[in-house]
């Protein structure tokens, strides 16, 4: 399927350092891309199960892996960039059931809506923008491989992997038996179904159930052994991975959510049917945005959509700062007063770079630049933005003192006309912040 049209991101002078990130694998930080100077930088990008529309939560994760990829590009990696949409799954269905709609037109007008709010956001569109419905000949072959491995068994007509044929499992999220089982249980798992070999193994693949979509694996499926019916959802972005960018992605990212049993499920499998490891080098989870204390979710239906408050007139470059205002790692509740600061906070760099001429910026691209490659720290980064900021408000109100006309900042610093350009480009290239 198509993605979203990409924004220009300005060229900066010079290129930024190497960006460290917290690895969920590695459990630290870690430089990244793994890919050397000049090469591509793959990364692979869980998308949205359309049912519902974006809300705070989904722009928060995205907001992170594109920020990922500015600063990859700022320091000289080119980067090849994947994404999933989950465009048949047991949410998506029951939604549709409960609602009475068509399941593909459901999932048709919220991706298009989700295109749109990625638009007005700024955030930089895959190169891959894929479907798991057109995936579905990917899936079976990698099923069809498994089960020749020994790796996958039949339950009833459903075929699932068995996720102790890699011997790493685990080794993503690091969990131990009990956090899994329950984690498992309540991300869509079934530890408790009969005549499956081990509690945690995962579906691969799901014969159809009455009223529901399927679809004919093809001659070689059906010699395997499969009926007629649809992917597991761990396969699916496994599937799509491997056909679009390879085994050792340079990174693997989604929310916090995913960490189990998503990605540790979707590497085991690629592992074992490849043969090779890692299937990630590096495994980046952004932390939940929630609404009054709980996590905010299609599910629950306490949501803040970026499609709402974007009809409501909020500018989207408010929405993303006040999310960029966190830590992309931090577990936070959306308030209103997040967005207010926000647009006080644009307001204010607008006002700032709105002039003809500026205190000296030259330091400032590196400070961002700094802050970025430490793990995102964003609200590091817009602190330095707002010292500019504040530097140039008070070069202004000693501008229209008694020594007006002077063209000094207060410590002495001569104006320049080059400034106010120069942060434009630093918040539009590495924040995704058009002023
Ligand atoms: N289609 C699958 C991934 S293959 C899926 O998880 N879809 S989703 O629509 O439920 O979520 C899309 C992305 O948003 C995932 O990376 C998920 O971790 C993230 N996400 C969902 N809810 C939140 C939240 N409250 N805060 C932050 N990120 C969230
Ligand atoms: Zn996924």
């Amino acid at each position: 399927m198509h993605a979203w049209p990409a924004p220009e991101v300005p060229e900066l002078p010079g290129h930024g350092p190497a960006v460290r990130l917290h690895d969920t694998a590695a459990q630290g930080l870690v430089p990244t891309p793994a890919a050397g100077a000049g090469e591509p930088a793959r990364i692979y990008v869980c998308g949205i199960t359309p049912y519902d529309a974006t809300h705070m939560g989904h722009a928060n994760t995205y907001l992170a892996f594109d920020l990922i990829q500015r600063a990859w590009r700022d320091a000289g990696h080119p980067v090849s960039y994947v994404q999933n949409v989950t465009d048949v799954d047991d949410p998506l269905l029951e939604r549709a059931a409960a609602t009475g709609q068509d399941w593909e037109a459901l999932a048709e007008s919220e991706t298009a809506l989700f295109r749109e709010d990625m638009t007005a956001l700024r955030i930089l569109p895959p190169a891959h923008y894929v479907g798991a419905v057109e995936s579905i000949p990917l899936v079976v072959d990698l099923v069809i491989k498994l089960l020749e491995q020994g790796a996958a068994y039949d339950v009833d007509g459903d075929v699932y992997f068995s996720v102790h044929a890699d011997p790493t499992f685990g080794s993503v999220s690091h969990l131990d038996a009990e956090q899994m089982l329950a984690t498992f249980a309540a991300r869509g798992g079934d530890p408790g179904r009969p005549g499956k070999k081990h509690q945690l193994d995962c579906l691969l693949w799901m014969a159809g159930r009455e009223d529901e979509p399927a679809w004919d694996p093809g001659d070689a499926g059906r010699a395997a052994g499969l009926r007629p019916g649809r992917p597991g959802w761990h396969i699916e972005c496994a599937a799509i991975a491997l056909e679009h960018l390879g085994m050792g992605l340079d990174l693997q990212g989604g929310g916090s959510d995913l960490a189990f049993p998503h990605h540790e499920m979707g590497a085991c499998e690629a592992q074992v049917v490849t043969g090779k490891r890692p299937y990630a080098q590096t495994y980046v989870h952004a932390g939940m945005v929630g609404l009054d204390g709980e996590k905010m979710s299609k599910s629950k239906g306490n949501l803040v959509l970026v499609s709402k408050l974007r009809h409501a007139g909020v500018d989207p470059m408010a929405i993303r700062l006040a999310l960029l205002a966190h830590h992309y790692r931090s577990d936070w509740d959306w308030t209103d007063a997040d967005l207010e600061s926000a647009q006080a906070r644009l307001a204010r760099w607008r006002a700032a770079v709105s002039r003809p001429d500026g205190v000296p910026a030259d330091d400032v691209l590196a400070a961002v630049r700094d802050r970025i490659a430490d793990d995102l720290d964003t609200p590091g980064a817009l602190a330095v933005v707002d010292a500019w900021a504040a530097r140039q408000e008070a070069a202004d109100a000693a501008g229209a003192g008694p020594d007006a006309g002077s063209g000094s900042a207060p410590d002495g610093a001569q104006r320049n006309t080059a400034a106010p350009g120069q942060i434009s480009r630093i918040t539009d290239a590495l924040l995704g912040v058009a002023l």
